[in-house]
């Protein structure tokens, strides 16, 4: 059976494959990118949750397949949150992943060590044609560096030193990344659901 990737961020695309292959779904895994012609869906909702659902249900109701999505983003404590679903287009321009990463370190710059938890978080979200819908999160917690190190992964990982590691998460290999992320976590608790609607 086949199964939309209901997202265009390639980072995005390379996790959730080794995710979804590692949990042991056999699933032919086709990205958004192979139906150009449905429109970006407006992220409306105010939770990373709703926009999961947003974005799964308009691949599956424009082509007629199952589909799953991920919203996710990076919520810092002393921000009360930001950018949270607002991480895409933290500086403006959406996806300029680096612009991004240099404003919240701007705005992070007078704030000590003790006060720079953070964590990423994960919505991943199944939808079918028929309309039915599950979703599940996950999250990472750790620490904001003041300046950014490694080069694996991809939007804020740079910056984010998970709790437990003296490494950021673009100092990870794929593989722990995978083995303790948000996504890793949403999208294993997601395997049972998929397998249960869609066998
Ligand atoms: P799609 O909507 O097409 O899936 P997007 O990039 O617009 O792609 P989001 O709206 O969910 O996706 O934005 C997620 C942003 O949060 C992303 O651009 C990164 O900046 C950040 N982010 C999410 N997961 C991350 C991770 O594992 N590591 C680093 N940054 C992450």
């Amino acid at each position: 059976t086949r199964l939309i990737l209901a997202t265009r961020n390639a980072g995005k695309i390379t996790e959730l494959k080794a995710i979804l292959a590692d949990a042991g779904l056999t699933h032919d895994l086709i990205g958004a990118e192979a139906y150009p012609d449905v429109p970006d869906v407006k992220e409306t909702g105010v939770t990373f949750a709703e926009n999961a659902l947003l974005k799964a249900h308009a691949l599956a109701q424009a082509t007629g397949l199952p589909a799953v999505a991920d919203d996710s983003g990076l919520c810092v404590d002393v921000l009360g949150g930001a950018p949270g679903i607002f991480s895409a287009r933290w500086a403006g321009r959406h996806g300029d992943d680096q612009a991004n990463l240099e404003l919240l370190l701007a705005q992070l710059a007078d704030i000590s060590d003790e006060h720079r938890a953070a964590h990423f978080a994960c919505a991943a979200a199944l939808a079918l044609p028929d309309g039915t819908e599950r979703v599940v999160e996950g999250r990472l917690t750790g620490t904001l560096r003041h300046t950014p190190a490694g080069t694996n992964g991809f939007g804020y990982d740079p910056i984010l030193q998970p709790d437990g590691e003296t490494r950021t998460c673009a100092e990870l290999s794929p593989e722990e990344k995978n083995a303790i992320s948000h996504r890793g976590k949403a999208f294993r608790a997601l395997v049972p659901v998929v397998r249960e609607l869609l066998g």
